[in-house]
């Protein structure tokens, strides 16, 4: 091929996306699970939302940050709508149209206490013009069987459209992480 042809070949231009790089925003989200309190009957996650145009992190959360019994995602939600005098259920019209959430185990899709699953927090999150608002969700670990058998919010969430990623490497930590206020 002469330069004149591929020079004529339009070439998609590199997103941030492709340049963010996963493993250090999960580790970043495992930073935020340390500080979760240890506790029997849930797991310690930390998660992030991420701008995906900037690669700009809008909010951080762990599990049991906000006030009551409140999971690391839902917190980076609350957090996020408060920053922006918002319900939570309303974040979707303040943050970007590619937004993305790390989160060092898989969102919820059934709670014991029976709140809210995160899954269905996700998928409520609409831009304005009622598009999905959380485009991704990049996860460190699948939610071991112990306390609602299978997590099936990976499917839930694609068949909502929104892509589920596994960040390999950090398994072990994160595991040991969340699983910190459990009986050995
Ligand atoms: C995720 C969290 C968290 C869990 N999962 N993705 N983020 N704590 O911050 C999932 C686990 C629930 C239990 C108990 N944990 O937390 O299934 O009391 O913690 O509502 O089902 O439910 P509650
Ligand atoms: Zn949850």
């Amino acid at each position: 091929m002469c330069l004149q042809d591929s020079e004529s070949v339009p070439v998609p231009q590199e997103t941030v996306e492709d340049v963010v790089d996963h493993k250090v925003l999960m580790q970043e989200a495992l930073q935020e699970a340390k500080q979760s309190p240890p506790k029997p009957s849930n797991f310690c996650v930390g998660a992030l939302l991420v701008d995906l145009e900037t690669g700009e992190v809008l909010s951080r959360g762990y599990t049991l940050e906000v006030e009551g019994n409140t999971h690391a995602e839902q917190c980076c939600l609350i957090k996020f709508a408060q920053a922006h005098d918002l319900p939570e259920e309303r974040v979707g019209e303040v943050l970007p149209s590619n937004t993305a959430i790390y989160t060092t185990m898989e969102p919820c899709n059934m709670r014991l206490s029976g709140s809210l699953p995160c899954v269905d927090r996700i998928i409520r999150t609409k831009t304005k013009d009622g598009a999905a608002a959380i485009k991704k969700v990049y996860l460190g670990v699948q939610e071991p069987e112990k306390f609602v058998g299978e997590n099936q919010g990976r499917a839930k969430l694609q068949e909502h459209g929104i892509e589920c990623i596994h960040v390999p490497g950090l398994e072990e930590e994160i595991l040991k992480v969340a699983t910190a206020g459990h009986q050995k």
